[in-house]
Order: structure tokens, then sequence, then C-alpha cells
């Protein structure tokens, strides 16, 4: 899939200037193109390409799907603090058919989703958010009487593009939880083919942002690993990036919710974290705009693997992770006893590094516009 060219059409005109249409400085928007390049991991210079394309108002139509899940992906795209992130995202795509979100309903609805395909008849790029029942012939979901197994193939079929978003949709996530009843699948599963997976529960959104830009710029998605998932957000272990991971190194671990060692920030494996098993740019990109520490890890929660097929939803909470890339040692020091000397600034420099990684290129595009607002409140005072 990595080397399909989409040929995403010219899409609708947008007249505005695209500072206008998101409300920020020129200067912001070379920014978040150059954040955008960094996330990506893309050399220098990929950021004019980058900028050319989103200017180029070339939006490609988006039929986005529901299925079985909570629509908690859609609302981590929307519900950002700042509104920035969404009105980047409606910018750069015409999303022409979404449940949750348009005006239409009932067969109002469906007659918008086929005309918008018609219209864009293997230029338009489809997301399906949430699993796919496939016991009982797929009785178990239907949207205006069409069962989600054929809307998703029906919709498929004439794609420039196909997005799994979230872990339902990806590898079945929540509804495929044993046993199963329903028969929820992922979406390559059902089209039998790859498709673009963008897994989380819910995903970062700058992930998803950040492929959507990565195919209207270039005309092809980012490189993927062998589930789907762009590599510059799904190659690293959270463990490598984790703030706490100097603890776990000097063996000092919450053993209990809101013992010594959890109010302290110890590392949380012996709770049951996924980390060290879980593939995902959770610490570094963070989420809800809520600034440092903002992410499951960061707030006290053992990582649960929500990007990881055969860990989230499927190993208990409870069970201690893999450990993939790390050899722990031999025994663990009691959580109340004295520990190691080097460990706090050993903490520290992880918590530097981990702060100044491609975390840097979210926070920018989640800070776009913020200035703005300063400096009106500046002006105000004056
Ligand atoms: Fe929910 Fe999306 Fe989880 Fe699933 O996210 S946040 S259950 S991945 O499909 O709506
Ligand atoms: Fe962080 Fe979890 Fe790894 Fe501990 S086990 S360092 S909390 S990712
Ligand atoms: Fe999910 Fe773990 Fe990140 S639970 S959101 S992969 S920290």
């Amino acid at each position: 899939m990595g080397e399909t060219i989409f040929d995403l059409g010219s899409g609708d005109g947008i007249p505005s200037t695209v500072e206008n249409r998101l409300g920020i400085s020129r200067r912001e928007f070379l920014q978040f193109c150059t954040a955008t390049a960094a996330t990506l991991g893309l050399p220098t210079g990929a950021e004019a390409a980058i900028a050319k394309a989103i200017e180029k108002a070339r939006r490609p139509s988006v039929i986005w799907l529901h299925f079985q899940e909570c629509t908690g992906c859609t609302e981590s795209l929307l519900r950002a603090e700042h509104p920035t992130l969404e009105k980047l995202i409606l910018d750069v795509i015409s999303l022409d058919y979404h449940e949750t979100l348009m005006a239409a309903a009932g067969h109002q609805a469906e007659a918008a989703r086929r005309s918008a395909m018609q219209a864009n008849k293997g230029k338009y790029v489809l997301v399906v958010e949430g699993a796919i029942p496939t016991r009982d012939n797929g009785i178990y979901c239907k949207i205006g009487g069409q069962k989600a197994v054929d809307m998703v193939k029906e919709c498929a079929a004439d794609a420039a593009a196909v997005i799994a978003i979230g872990s339902c949709a990806s590898w079945g996530g929540m509804p495929s939880t044993s046993p199963n009843p329903t028969g929820a699948s992922s979406v390559s599963e059902v089209l039998g083919k790859p498709v673009l997976t963008i897994p989380g529960c819910p995903p970062n959104p700058y992930n998803f942002l950040s492929t959507v830009v990565h195919l209207l710029t270039f005309g092809k998605p980012p490189e993927l690993d062998q589930l789907g998932r762009p590599l510059f957000a799904y190659s690293r272990l959270i463990h490598d990036n984790c703030e706490r991971r100097a603890h776990f190194d000097a063996g000092r671990f919450a053993l209990e919710f809101g013992d010594a060692g959890h109010r302290q920030g110890y590392c949380l494996y012996k709770l049951g974290c996924k980390g060290p098993e879980t593939h995902a740019n959770c610490p570094t990109i963070l989420f809800g705009d809520a600034g440092a520490g903002c992410w499951p890890v960061g707030n006290g929660h053992p990582c649960i693997g929500c990007t990881e097929q055969g860990v989230g939803f499927t190993k208990p909470v409870y069970e201690l992770a893999v450990l993939k890339n790390v050899v722990p040692p031999t025994s663990y020091p009691r959580v109340v006893e004295e520990q190691g000397h080097s460990s706090f600034a050993a903490a520290a420099a992880l918590a530097a590094i981990a702060g100044a990684a491609a975390g840097g290129a979210a926070m920018l595009a989640r800070n776009l516009g913020k200035a703005h607002e300063e400096a009106d409140v500046g002006e105000k005072q004056e």
C-alpha cells in the first residue's frame, strides 16, 4: 500500500487564504507545516511541499463511516481544547458524509453519501471508525437498512485510500473482546486487503492529521509497518519514551494505586502497564491540549496497550507486559526502601529528551493561534 500513488483530484476550490480560513498568521501556518514535516520525519524542504498542498485547497472528499464503536475517535478529533486542530482537519478535507456531524438525516444522508461517492469516484478517502460485525451474516449493525459489512465494501470499492481510524476499525478493538458475540472484525479483514490503520482508543488526532497531510502532499500514505500503521507514529515502544522509564530501570515501582510509589510517580509496570509491548507515540505527542504529562501513564494509569492488537482489550489489565526490548533486573528493591542516587538526574534527563522529541511538533500545532489570543489580550489591556 505504501507504494500506491493516489490521485485525490482537484477537490473544491476555497477562495480565502489559508491563514484566513484557519484564523492564524502566515508565520503560524508555516510553523505548523514545519512541525508536521518534523512529526512525519521528513527531510528539510518537505515543509514547503506541505504548505503548497494545503494552500492549493485540494481538499479530498472524505466519506466517514461509523460502525461498532463509541465515537471516541471523532470526539478526540473535534474536542481539542484549542480550536486550531479541528479547524485544520476540516480545512484540509471535505467531510462529505459523517453520521455524527452532518445535518442531513435518514434517506437524505444516504443520498448525500452516494452522490459524494459518485462525484468523486476513485478519488475520495474512506475513513472507517468502528469494528464491523460479521457473525450471523452481519445483521448486528445496519445503517439506513444496509448492513455495515455491505456498506464498507460498497464505499471501499471506488475509494482512493481507506483509513481505519481507532483500534475497533484497525483490529476489532473493544467490540471484539472475547467472546466477541457479534464477530466484530477489522476493516482489512472484511475487505480482504491491507488498509492504512491509525489505532488507539481513541487514536491521537495529530497522527490522523499528519497522515492526511501526507496523503494530500505526496499522494501516497506515509511509510507503514506490517499492520498498516504509519511508522512516524507507531515505530517506537511507549516504554522507550516514557517519563517514568528511569524509575523502571532503577527498580522503583508503584505496587498499588495510591501507595507511596504511585504518589511519587514511580513506574507502573507492576500495576500492569503495557508500555513495554505497545507501539505508539503517546508519551511524546500527548493528548487533550492539557500540557505536560497528559497521557494515560502521565496521569498515573498504566497503559492498557490500546494501539496494539493482542494487547489492548485482550490481555487483562493486571497482567505483566512482555518486555520487548529490555532485560529486567533479576530482582527489584522494595518500593519503600532507599533507592540509588543517580536516578533522579536520569529521570530529569529522560523527561527532557522526551519533551524535546517529536512531541515538540504537536506542542507547536496545539499552540497555534494562542499567540494571537495573548496579543489580543495585551492590546485590550493597554
Ligand atoms: Fe471509541 Fe472509535 Fe475506541 Fe473504537 O475510537 S475511542 S471504542 S477505538 O472506534 O470510537
Ligand atoms: Fe513507563 Fe509503563 Fe514502561 Fe513503566 S512500564 S516505564 S510506566 S511505559
Ligand atoms: Fe493507549 Fe497506552 Fe497510549 S493505553 S493511549 S497506547 S499510553
